[in-house]
């Protein structure tokens, strides 16, 4: 079963699924063992793998040690396109649709299009949305691009449903990593009401309450990175809120 069927099979029988989001270049070897370790065995659903910025060089490593200690599938979440390993099972597509910035939208995917075509990685073409939340984040400034205000649920809607009839197969909302709020519930509800294919929001997600209203409002797949990485005794109880939905 590919990773893209499994998300569509879960969201349709409204399975609500966690990802760990795993930047190589904010944990060392040893914690990311033991993370793969506490996620699986606390029941998330996947492993997303990328960063902002990668510097350490560390990505294969990264995913062999999640592979090592765990059978759950790995999703390059990449942040640009040296993020690239063949030791991952899916690499999510991502075209950021909520931006005007033409590299972001398909510039970057002409350069690894021949790459991917090549690689045995399971390619889930995605539209990224990234949705305003408090204060610039990493994504915004990398990106060069504006975000969506959190009150405009209009221009999220029509965004979302542009992105699916583009043939996207997958919606995600973005607050940002480390994000000061997460994309409003309203938002998402809203979003999830106009569109088909399966819902991911991230961004800022930090409590079990928190990842549990999104999982109401209609995410289908949240991802949690920086609460994490301070403190992995939460991945239980937030996959525990998660799965209760
Ligand atoms: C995934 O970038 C987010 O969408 C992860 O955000 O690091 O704030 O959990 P956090």
């Amino acid at each position: 079963m590919t990773v893209y069927s499994t998300i569509l099979e879960r969201s349709t029988k409204s399975r609500k699924q966690l990802a760990v989001l795993v930047d190589p270049d904010k944990l060392s070897l040893n914690e990311i063992g033991r993370l793969s370790v506490k996620a699986s065995d606390a029941g998330v659903d996947y492993f997303f793998v990328g960063g902002s910025l990668l510097v350490n060089n560390q990505l294969d490593a990264c995913i062999k040690t999640i592979k090592e200690n765990t059978h759950l599938p790995v999703v390059l979440f990449p942040g640009n396109t040296l993020q690239m390993s063949w030791k991952a099972d899916a690499i999510l597509f991502l075209s950021l649709i909520s931006g005007r910035n033409a590299e972001m939208l398909i510039g970057r995917h002409v350069i690894s299009a021949p790459y991917l075509k090549i690689s045995p990685l399971e390619v889930i073409s995605c539209g990224y949305m990234l949705i305003e939340s408090g204060k610039q984040t990493a994504v915004q400034y990398m990106s060069n691009t504006t975000p969506i205000p959190a009150d405009k649920n209009d221009i999220a809607i029509c965004t979302a449903l542009a992105g699916e009839m583009l043939g996207l197969k997958l919606i995600y909302l973005e607050a940002g990593s480390g994000a000061q709020h997460t994309v409003p519930e309203e938002m998402v509800r809203q979003v999830k009401g106009s569109i088909s294919v399966p819902l991911i929001v991230g961004g800022g997600i930090r409590t079990p309450e928190k990842a549990k209203d999104l999982c109401r409002a209609g995410a289908d797949l949240l991802v949690v990175g920086t609460a994490f990485e301070q403190n992995d005794g939460l991945i239980e109880e937030i996959s525990t809120a998660v799965h209760g939905v």
